[in-house]
């Protein structure tokens, strides 16, 4: 296909393509903003296949990240909020040499050349062109992903994955000219970054929020300046809470998209009572965003469901024998074509040709899929995955510590956090302080256990497997 942003540009230049803080870019604005730091980057990048970036969800970044797909490369993109040795692997796993990132960030890595935002505006522009054409079958993107076990794996998304997601999801949402998304969720997840792929391919304004500031995004979505937004279950909670009483927004915010977990029927219904488009979905980084998702028609009937597949999507629960629940297993245009570095753990993923997304559910009488839970004892914080082996594996650097194990417990805030349940070597302590601290060091904040207890015993199988989903039932000292 022809380079998606050069294509928009010749289809609608004057439209809104982007708006951050009070400035607003049309398409032809954009795209000359974008090229000029194309002529500072190729250079650069001339040996690179593959450019990492950090950044948050501001307007420098949104510019580079298009630059750096105008070159052709493979972007790989890295969460701002993991710690150093959490993106030290993945950096070394993707083979990085060049990291993109803005001014604030911290951290240093060895035998990276790490390009901050200023350094990149200060070099000089040079003849280097954007590629004519983006082929479907090409990786534009690798997203991380962790794991019930072992470590992150790197999702590869082709175009061919994006134009198919951006198409089954208008196909289902609908689309209008002047439409503006929201993106106040990462453009590092597949929930960010699918936005600024529907902006090409739909002509469509992003209004890019560098923060979750919930009373802006309420006042824009009260005074109609939005179509569509994407959030997770807290954003959408927080949201509503801070509307102010009485008041619901405007008629030109027809969709709320939300993804990236399970959410509570009160906000559920709440929304419901104030008359706001809810459409519940669900999708992963492997399926480069929704795959499933509830139609707005019957975003009230079927409240708790996540709908059908979308257009291009088929998917399968897998049951044992008289059972309802069972494993979601999908096939779609938009599924990944592999991790990177690891073909062993992809093709593990198949069972008989279709994509094992390692969660539970089940198909009502009407076909609409709701699903229950996830095998293995992923923890979902806020939008962010969370994997018990992850925190496990990190503590058990410490003398200290004889058997630890994570475990999930619901809380008001994220929806879940993990709580560590921890025996220490006899003789031998760690006071919750050095234990937090340690895990802020090793983890991203997220993953730090909310709590650290001490447990005697480990609830097993008689197989010797750990069961953490008893580990709440066990009676536990709180470390002082
Ligand atoms: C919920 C968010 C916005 C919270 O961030 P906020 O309020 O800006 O926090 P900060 O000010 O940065 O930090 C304050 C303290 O809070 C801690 N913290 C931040 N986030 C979390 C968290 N998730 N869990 C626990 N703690 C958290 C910080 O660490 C800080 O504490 P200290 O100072 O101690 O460090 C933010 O978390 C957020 O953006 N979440 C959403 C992430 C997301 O997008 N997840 C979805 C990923 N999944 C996918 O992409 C696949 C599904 C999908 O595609 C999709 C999903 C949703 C919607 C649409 C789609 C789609 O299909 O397109
Ligand atoms: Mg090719
Ligand atoms: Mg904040």
């Amino acid at each position: 296909m022809k380079n998606w942003l050069l294509q928009r540009v010749d289809l609608t230049p004057n439209r809104l393509a982007v708006r951050f803080n009070a400035q607003e870019l049309t398409f032809k604005e954009l795209n000359q903003r974008v090229q000029k730091l194309v002529r500072k980057l190729g250079a650069p990048l001339a040996a690179e296949q593959r450019v990492a970036i950090i950044t948050p969800n501001n307007l420098d970044g949104y510019l580079l990240i298009l630059a750096v797909q105008q070159l052709g490369k493979t972007i790989v993109f890295l969460n701002r909020r993991l710690s150093q040795r959490e993106l030290a692997y993945q950096l070394q796993d993707a083979a990085i040499r060049v990291l993109i990132q803005d001014d604030d960030y911290e951290l240093r890595f060895t035998g990276i050349s790490q390009l901050t935002f200023s350094a990149i505006k200060a070099l000089p522009e040079q003849a280097c062109h954007a590629v004519a054409t983006f082929d479907l079958d090409d990786v534009a993107t690798i997203m991380y992903t962790s794991g019930t076990t072992g470590n992150p794996k790197g999702v590869m998304q082709t175009f061919g994955n994006h134009f198919y997601s951006a198409i089954g999801s208008a196909l289902n949402l609908g689309m209008l000219p002047g439409d503006v998304w929201i993106a106040a969720v990462p453009l590092f997840h597949i929930s960010g970054f699918s936005i600024m792929t529907k902006s090409l391919i739909y002509g469509m304004g992003v209004s890019l929020y560098d923060h979750f500031d919930v009373d802006a995004i309420n006042t824009e979505l009260q005074n109609g300046q939005a179509s569509t937004i994407s959030v997770v279950p807290v954003m959408l909670k927080n949201m509503l809470a801070a509307l102010p009483a009485n008041t619901t927004y405007h008629p030109n915010f027809r969709t709320v998209l939300l993804g990236g977990g399970p959410t509570d029927m009160p906000t559920l219904e709440r929304a419901s009572k104030l008359g706001v488009a809810i459409v519940q979905s669900y999708g992963m980084t492997e399926t480069a965003s929704q795959v499933v998702a509830l139609a707005g028609e019957d975003a009230a009937r079927k409240l708790g469901s996540v709908g059908k597949p979308l257009f291009p999507v088929e998917i399968r629960v897998k049951t044992a024998a008289d059972a309802k629940t069972g494993r979601v297993q999908v096939k779609s245009p938009t599924l990944t074509v592999g991790y990177l570095n690891n073909e062993a753990k992809y093709q593990a993923a198949f069972d008989d040709g279709w994509f094992d997304t390692g969660d539970m559910g089940w198909f009502d009488e009407e076909g609409y899929l709701y699903i229950q839970g996830r095998e293995g004892d992923m923890i979902s914080s806020g939008g962010e995955n969370v994997f018990p082996d992850e925190i496990e594996s990190a503590y058990a650097a410490l003398p200290e510590i004889e058997t630890i194990a994570v475990a999930g417990v619901p809380d008001e805030k994220w929806g879940a956090v993990p709580v560590a349940y921890i025996k220490f070597v006899p003789g031998q302590s760690l006071t919750q302080a050095t234990l937090r601290a340690f895990g802020r060091q090793e983890l991203a904040h997220f993953k730090v256990p909310a709590k650290f207890v001490t447990v005697t015993d480990f609830p097993r199988t008689a197989s010797g497997k750990l069961q953490r989903h008893l580990l709440a039932e066990q009676s536990f000292e709180i470390i002082p």
